[in-house]
């Protein structure tokens, strides 16, 4: 297997985090996205949506989405659990993930996609290229910070996104809060729950990756 991987992009993080927690070891290839590495033929021809992360696996398929990269590690390695230990509980990991992405990620991403210059005519992912709209920068740091406030509301009185356990809602929640910086938003003093939860998953070493 070979992951691609960018250092400083946070949908490859989640799939890095996800890596560390099974405690595996994958060897893994940087895509240079500010070089626009994306955009070359060879990785083009790997993933179409010319994005990380992508998963190679040993037969030479190339699985990319982190969703079906994680689905693909968890049934691969099962141990630790990181989708859930029952179908229930399964199912809740999926529906808080797909939670985060569409409310927090897409939120952060709206605001810093549309205003940071080097995603000029790329205000999208992919390869067709879409210019940025000014008016989103704020539409969505005001979707970031309601999410910020849902995820507190949420995390009052429980110490992880899913029961009582770790999963890949954590991951990703970490994820997008860290990516929230680069838009300058940050926990807010009386989110409390976030802040604690926030501490506590940091300090996973998973998180230092
Ligand atoms: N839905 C995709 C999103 C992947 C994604 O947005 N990746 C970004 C990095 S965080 C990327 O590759 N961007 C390339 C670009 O901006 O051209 C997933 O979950 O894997």
């Amino acid at each position: 297997m070979r992951f691609y991987d960018y250092q400083h992009a946070p949908s490859p993080r989640r799939v890095r985090m996800f890596i560390r927690e099974k405690g595996v070891n994958i060897p893994t290839v940087e895509v240079d996205l500010r070089e626009k590495a994306q955009y070359e033929t060879a990785f083009e021809r790997k993933n179409p949506r010319c994005t990380v992360p992508v998963l190679e696996l040993d037969d030479g398929e190339f699985i990319w989405e982190t969703l079906a990269i994680c689905e693909y590690l968890e049934a691969r390695y099962p141990d630790p659990p990181l989708m859930g230990s029952s179908p229930e509980q399964r199912a809740r990991v999926v529906m808080w993930y797909q939670r985060i992405v569409e409310d927090g990620f897409m939120a952060v991403s709206e605001s810093y996609r549309n205003f940071v210059k080097g995603f000029s005519g790329h205000a999208l992912i992919g390869p067709t290229g879409y210019p940025q709209i000014a008016d989103l920068v704020e539409r969505g740091r005001v979707r970031t910070q309601v999410f910020f406030d849902d995820l507190n509301t949420h995390l009052t009185g429980r110490e992880f996104i899913v029961d009582e356990v770790f999963t890949l809602a954590d991951i990703a929640a970490l994820a997008t809060v860290d990516f929230a910086k680069a838009i300058k938003m940050e926990i807010a003093h009386n989110q409390d729950d976030l802040k604690r939860w926030h501490q506590s998953v940091s300090a996973r070493p998973s998180a230092k990756t």
